[in-house]
């Protein structure tokens, strides 16, 4: 962990600024720019390079927070190329910006490597301080009267191991899961070589599997468990009726239960194992007889959802028992059709998955969220098209077709995301529109937004997006309105009381490593729960480091994947062994 001593954070100097700033780093050859707020630093801002330079600041600009009003000043420090520790200074204030060749390394290893801290059904031996034994082994799960069927009646026990715990609780959600797992996905199958040296320390780091594909089988292994083997429909979630309280996870005693095969979560499954069986067709001595079996499992879930449009979930409808977690409820199943038919098609080359994608396809390039999959169809297909591109392979006119609408959809979303960085507070693509904060907003908006940048820039092989990304992750990791950089264990003022009940429960006071916390969350859907109250109702100082703040402090494993592909985009980019 980085703790570097940063006077102006935090604490009211006595001429009243406070200076905001990425608090992991820098890269060397890159524009710097950090924020000040209060009054006007004109001249006065003075940065000591490494070797003892003093230099001033390239511009400063005056912007006013269209969400607080608060008068912020931009200041551009220009490219600052020698690798090290630089003082930035205004008035009685300084901190330390540390530049440096790698400087995301460290923190996009932790935050794939939080999937192996969070996994269930095993005991945590390569965790060092977060070790723990086995909790949830997942053996003696009931099939919920709503997931009933003639061969698999209420009452029968199956076995469901594994699988990553979902988010601050512990239970296990397949929507959520596959959109994780197919966000990663996405930025791996762009970045192979990146991701074929990177080693997370898991128990799998010796094996010829990239660690990332390691992960996701961890995952994949309990999907394996959660279709019905008698109709092809995948439980939408294994859950306990209510949430566990905030205790270890060995300490959890209540009933598990398979509920409702839905939709939704069937189509996300089909999308996710056709894709895993493309991805680990060359690992097959790791992993003998995967794809066969996955590529199978996707197409009868396919089917399933074929037959079953309307099976959406409905969770106040459960009864014997009732249930009140997570709902992942959806009532759009358009995106999910898109994306799945769009990896059946990759996978399979069969017509019929084509003529669904062609029906399905999206009018506009947003966002991809667990509920709007319909950009991981998008992704798809400028990787498939670019793929072929590159192999001068041929493709029907049709998929080409696909894949330049989907495109042009991209670059149009971009060229609007960053038109309006240089008014913007923090001089970022991300956080200065009051609909950039909301319930998991840093993940939803800020990553995924820079990873569309940074997937824009690999489709036309250049790098126009590129310094739009690295703002976001500026803002992610402390130039921003509340001065957190929002990864736990990262920064000098980072989240230590997240809604996340192993690291609660724990006895440890450090909560696990590398979590990115929902964020400024304006809704404040947890108030009138909590003991605590939120600091501000301004949008993007919603935020609050506290335990009881599932909407603004909570963690989650879609969050997290949106976390992994962005920062390791951003080191591979980094990465001057690989080529773009
Ligand atoms: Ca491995
Ligand atoms: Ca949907």
């Amino acid at each position: 962990m980085m703790v570097l001593a940063c006077a102006s954070l935090g604490v009211q100097a006595k001429d009243g600024l406070q200076i905001r700033r990425n608090q992991v780093g820098g890269y060397s050859g890159q524009e710097q720019v950090v924020v000040v707020e209060g009054a006007n630093p004109g001249g006065k801002v003075r940065v000591t390079t490494p070797d003892g330079k003093v230099l001033k600041a390239k511009s400063v600009r005056k912007a006013v927070s269209p969400l607080s009003q608060k008068t912020r000043y931009v200041v551009n420090l220009g490219n600052l190329s020698a690798v090290g520790d630089y003082r930035v200074a205004v008035g009685n204030e300084s901190c330390v910006l540390h530049i440096s060749e790698r400087p995301y390394r460290d923190i996009a290893t932790a935050s794939l490597r939080l999937f192996y801290l969070i996994r269930s059904g095993v005991p945590i031996e390569q965790g060092g301080a977060y070790n723990r034994p086995l909790g949830h082994p997942d053996t003696k799960v009931l099939v919920h009267n709503s997931a009933a069927s003639p061969l698999r009646p209420a009452g029968t026990v199956i076995s469901s191991p594994l699988g990553w715990y979902d988010a601050g609780d512990y239970n296990k959600y397949v929507v959520n899961s596959a959109f994780s797992i197919g966000l990663m996905f996405a930025a791996y199958e762009l970045l192979p070589e990146y991701f074929a040296q990177l080693k997370t320390n898991i128990p799998e780091s010796g094996n010829a599997t990239p660690d990332l594909l390691d992960e996701m089988m961890f995952n994949l292994r309990w999907f394996l468990t959660m279709q019905d083997p008698y109709d092809g429909g995948v439980y939408h979630k294994l859950t306990t009726p209510n949430f566990e309280g905030f205790i270890l996870p060995t300490a959890c005693q209540q009933q598990r239960y398979v509920v409702m095969k839905t939709v939704t979560a069937t189509l996300d499954f089909a999308a996710v194992m056709a894709d895993a069986a493309r991805l680990y067709e060359p690992y097959q001595t790791e992993y003998p007889g995967f794809t066969a079996q996955a590529a199978a499992m996707a197409e009868r879930a396919y089917q399933w959802a074929k037959q079953n449009p309307t099976a959406f979930y409905r969770q106040e409808q459960l009864k014997d028992p009732a249930v009140t977690t997570g709902a992942y409820g959806d009532n759009s199943a358009d995106d999910e059709l898109f994306w799945a038919a769009t990896a059946l098609y990759r996978l399979t080359g069969k017509q019929t998955y084509l003529d669904d994608a062609l029906r399905y396809k999206p009018q506009r390039f947003t966002t991809p969220t667990w509920g709007n999959v319909a950009s991981m169809g998008a992704y798809a297909w400028m990787t498939f098209v670019r793929a072929a591109s590159l192999e001068t392979k041929v493709l029907p006119e049709a998929v080409n077709g696909l894949g330049s609408s989907m495109l042009s959809q991209l670059n149009s979303y971009c060229d609007e995301a960053v038109k309006a960085v240089p008014t913007s507070s923090f001089n970022a693509p991300y956080g200065d529109k009051a609909s950039d904060f909301g319930w998991g907003c840093l993940a939803e908006f800020c990553c995924c937004q820079a990873m569309a940048l940074l997937f824009a820039d690999k489709m036309a092989g250049s790098d126009k997006y590129h310094r739009y990304a690295l703002q976001n992750a500026d803002y992610l990791l402390g130039r921003n309105a509340t001065g957190y950089c929002y990864v736990t264990g990262f920064g000098d003022k980072s989240p230590m009381h997240p809604h996340h009940r192993p690291s609660a429960a724990d006895a440890i006071e450090a909560p696990f490593p590398g979590m990115l916390v929902g964020g400024p969350n304006p809704g404040q859907q947890d108030k009138k729960e909590m003991k605590a109250t939120y600091p501000s109702n301004v949008p993007d100082e919603s935020y609050i480091d506290d335990v009881e703040s599932y909407a603004s402090n909570e963690i989650a494993i879609n969050w997290n994947a949106s976390l992994v592909a962005f920062l390791c985009w951003l080191d591979a980019l980094a990465d001057t062994s690989l080529g773009r």
